[in-house]
């Protein structure tokens, strides 16, 4: 019996032995190659950072982070000139590439991790998942080897500011927590019906009206918000914040995707500038959601995307485009004239010029046209990117003609929707939408030929805010099925695993206290 309980005692220490050493080596997004190896690197406020021209910015981006979260001061030196031992080095190339990749070595000497573009910051993202959740002493990091790269170049996260406003340092702190998952695109859904939130010096009457309807409402001069959870929260941000928000995206590596609704979901713009509504032959306002075709209102377009494209230096600009109330255009004398003068057989032919219009002149300052699925009906614009929100079958159809895609269909993407049953969470728009649904989406469609399916960039998780009152109440949402979005864009479907991925959301909880984040705890927690 002495024998069977000592070999119990050393199979379950041997156990526990693999499992804590497995437990400090888990990343999300699961990376490509992933070795643990023996021993461990211990970090103090003896560690240099070393850094190359390149790297430094993200050098510092890791000192302030060490500094913020485990109160270490380490300083930042150029690599070549630092010791060999007790060194993060960032090193700037690595003989891959494709943007993103980079590899990570922690032995007990020191680290490396080498990359290019934004290789280096990921392996700094790795590390930072490697780092003890609490501040211990020592700090320790477990050895590992990690070669890795994304799968997908656009791995999204979308944030509706319209229906909801959310400060500037909420914005930073959203992504923030996106860049440590490697997530890269920031679609900001700028403008809509209960807000419009950029400053545009030609049109002030859009941020002095239209960026405070929910003051209108309450005085009774614009609708009751009735389908807004607690009437919505007026603000817009200045052209100063604006900027200030993409620097600090763009030293997290995030492109901020800009949208300008058009043609539907403009109440707020119309509601600052009646003149550019669609109006019946009355002259009264037939609906205040839609523009009219008319000049003015494509001379006001162009004026805006001028201060966008002024402001936002990626490549593409979401023009929406999403449920336009095109039948009101039969009732506008405007509209109706277009049609005959441009022989457009219906109202779907109508939007299509518009956005063809829009699009031209995206193309004329060298920007790329993002826009909703239902940019498709009617006829799609030369170079446009789609959307595909309402389901998938508008993502592939578009792959199909060749037109870049992103998918981010609602049965999985919508984050709006409740995580589990809707009489235990929130109230949300649709059905609910678990971590485990996020997870289990891919991308490429089998209805697509392996060269159809190069054209879907990636995918993207949405949120629309009607229901989403405040930043805890956004990050209860979005956490933890963003991680599901971060690892089906970023890993090999052969890598993905979601017992491991499970687990690995359960480890992130120690960092989600550490970052103040509300993270949902799925049912089984305990896990620290
Ligand atoms: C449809 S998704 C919309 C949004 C709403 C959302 C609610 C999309 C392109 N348009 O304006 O907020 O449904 O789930």
């Amino acid at each position: 019996r002495f024998v069977v309980s000592a070999l119990v005692f050393v199979i379950s220490c041997l156990t526990l032995f693999i499992t804590s050493a497995q437990a400090q080596i888990h990343v999300i997004p699961q990376p490509l190659h992933l070795t643990a190896q023996k021993g461990g690197f211990i970090l103090s406020n003896k560690t240099v950072i070393g850094v190359d021209q390149q790297s430094e910015t993200v050098g510092k981006y890791l000192q302030a982070y060490l500094n913020r979260y485990y109160k270490l001061n380490l300083k930042v030196k150029v690599y070549k000139h630092i010791p060999a031992n007790n060194a993060i080095k960032l090193i700037t190339g690595n003989n891959n590439s494709i943007e993103g990749a980079y590899t990570l070595s922690v032995v007990p000497g020191g680290i490396k991790i080498t990359g290019n573009g934004a290789g280096v910051f990921y392996g700094v993202q790795s590390l930072i998942q490697l780092l003890p959740a609490k501040v211990a002493k020592p700090l320790r990091v477990a050895a590992c080897k990690i070669a890795d790269e994304p799968r997908f170049q656009w791995r999204g996260l979308s944030l509706d500011v319209s229906r909801h406003f959310f400060t500037v340092d909420e914005v930073k702190k959203y992504i923030d927590v996106m860049a440590h998952y490697k997530l890269n695109v920031f679609h900001w859904h700028l403008t809509d019906d209960e807000g419009w939130r950029i400053q545009i010096d030609k049109y002030p009457r859009l941020t002095e009206v239209g960026s405070k309807i929910s003051y209108y409402a309450k005085q009774g001069k614009f609708r009751k918000l009735d389908n807004l959870i607690d009437d919505g929260r007026d603000g817009f941000y200045t052209k100063a914040e604006i900027r200030d928000v993409i620097k600090y995206a763009q030293d997290r590596f995030v492109t901020i995707l800009p949208e300008i609704e058009m043609p539907g979901h403009s109440e707020a713009a119309i509601f600052a500038y009646p003149e550019l509504g669609c109006q019946d032959s009355t002259g009264a306002k037939h609906r205040v959601r839609m523009l009219d075709p008319s000049e003015d209102t494509f001379k006001f377009m162009e004026d805006v995307l001028t201060e966008v494209i002024g402001l936002f230096p990626n490549q593409y600009i979401h023009i929406g485009g999403d449920e336009a109330e095109m039948a009101d255009w039969l009732k506008s004398p405007v509209a109706v004239a277009l049609m005959k003068k441009e022989g457009l057989k219906n109202e779907k032919e109508v939007q299509s010029y518009f956005v063809k219009r829009i699009e031209r002149f995206l193309v004329s300052k060298n920007k790329k046209l993002v826009g909703w699925d239902e940019i498709l009906q009617g006829g799609l614009a030369e170079s446009a990117t789609v959307m595909s929100w309402q389901g998938e079958a508008g993502g592939i159809t578009a792959a199909k003609m060749h037109h870049h895609v992103v998918m981010t269909p609602l049965p999985y993407m919508y984050f709006d929707a409740p995580q589990a049953n809707e009489d235990l969470e929130p109230i949300g728009w649709n059905p609910p939408v678990t971590w485990q649904m996020v997870y289990n989406y891919e991308p490429r469609s089998s209805q697509l030929t392996p060269a159809e399916a190069e054209y879907i960039l990636g995918a993207q998780g949405n949120i629309w805010t009607e229901k989403v009152p405040n930043l805890r109440h956004l990050e209860y949402m979005v956490y933890p099925r963003a991680l599901a979005v971060a690892e089906l864009t970023w890993s090999l479907k052969e890598n993905k695993n979601i017992s491991r991925f499970e687990y690995k959301i359960k480890q992130q909880y120690g960092l989600f206290k550490l970052w103040n984040l509300n993270a949902r705890l799925p049912d089984i927690v305990g896990v620290d």
